[in-house]
């Protein structure tokens, strides 16, 4: 069966992950694509032979419609996750689920009455080759428990309107997620640390230190530092009782020349997760169109707790670096949820 989706949002993932679909993914077909920028949707609508509104709520409810890519401003996640649920169709949603802890209750609450699993979240650091490499890598005994784990998360640029908070909701939400998943442990507490911060970025302090425990004891710290200029370097250390696993180097080709040794790293995340992306969406139109949901896709449980834990963070950044316990408001909904659909 071709699962025909509707991408809401053209913008940066959006054209990425509709082009993605479009001509990397079997059984998926690009049927629509909403934006509210028309020239944008328009020009990327005639490129991939698929119309384009600017209603996305018309194009959820359109019976050539079977499923929804939401990548519009992280504000407005809720709502058309919602408005998806609703039509009960399968929607795959960009981080963060929700700016807003109780707006991830609602979803959960909704897809519990729908008694169906319809959404997934992009966390898509757990489709990267890398990640799953190094999971594999630390499972079973023969490297002993995991005792600490080092990331570090590096971009050129960002949003010069973006304030520390959302460094936090915006981009260490891929850690606060992938951290707990990789050792399949879930976070209880966290602390926010700075120093000195760049005077790229005057509104917001940049760059950042999260640590984060999870329940099973492991201390993990978090580097993210959003206009480190060089380049997009993403980084990370597992270090067990018996060794250790890592990533880090970027990939491709060394150059020599002139007395020296050289290696480029890309602009932004889109080189170094297009294989991730990729097998994510796959992974999602497999399950949409088979109806086994794929055991690594990010479920609307996982977007709540990464939401909750990126609040604890803020918490703590709020109360001058002091430890926040992680707060579940939702926890009986939450338990509801994951013992329904896992
Ligand atoms: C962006 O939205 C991403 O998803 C990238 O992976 C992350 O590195 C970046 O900081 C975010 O803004």
């Amino acid at each position: 069966m071709t699962v025909r989706i509707a991408v809401i949002g053209t913008g940066v993932m959006g054209s990425d992950h509709a082009r993605t679909l479009a001509g990397s993914v079997a059984g998926a077909e690009v049927v629509a694509l909403a934006d509210l920028d028309a020239d944008r949707a328009a020009s990327l609508s005639r490129e991939l032979g698929a119309r384009w509104s600017a209603d996305p709520h018309e194009l959820i409810r359109a019976d050539d419609v079977d499923a929804i890519v939401v990548a519009t401003h992280d504000s407005t996640h809720a709502e058309l996750v919602l408005a998806a649920i609703e039509a009960s169709k399968p929607v795959l949603c960009e981080k963060p689920l929700s700016l807003d802890v109780a707006e991830c209750a609602a979803i959960l609450e909704a897809e519990v009455t729908a008694e169906k699993r319809l959404v997934s979240v992009g966390f898509s650091r757990r489709f990267d080759p890398e990640n799953t490499q190094i999971r594999a890598a630390i499972q079973g005994d023969h490297m002993g428990r995991v005792l600490m784990t080092h990331a570090i998360h590096r971009n050129v640029t960002n949003d010069p309107n973006g304030d520390s908070a959302s460094t936090i909701l915006g981009s260490a939400i891929h850690e606060l997620d992938q951290i707990p998943w990789l050792l399949s442990s879930e976070a209880v507490e966290v602390s926010w640390h700075a120093g000195l911060s760049t005077r790229a970025m005057p509104l917001r302090q940049d760059p950042q230190l999260v640590l984060l425990r999870t329940a099973d004891g492991a201390l993990n710290t978090i580097e993210v530092f959003v206009s480190a200029e060089y380049g997009y370097d993403v980084r990370l250390e597992v270090v067990s009782e018996r060794g250790t696993a890592s990533y880090g180097e970027p990939a491709g080709v060394t150059v020599t020349h002139a007395l020296a040794r050289s290696r480029s790293y890309p602009a932004d995340w889109r080189p170094r997760y297009a294989e991730a992306y990729r097998l994510e969406l796959q992974a999602w139109v497999r399950s949409v169109s088979t109806g086994d949901t794929h055991p690594d896709l990010a479920s609307a449980a996982a977007g709540y707790r990464a939401t909750a834990v990126a609040h604890a963070v803020i918490a703590s950044m709020n109360d001058g670096g002091r430890t926040q316990r992680i707060a579940l408001p939702d926890a009986e909904l939450l338990a509801q949820h994951e013992r329904t659909f896992g």
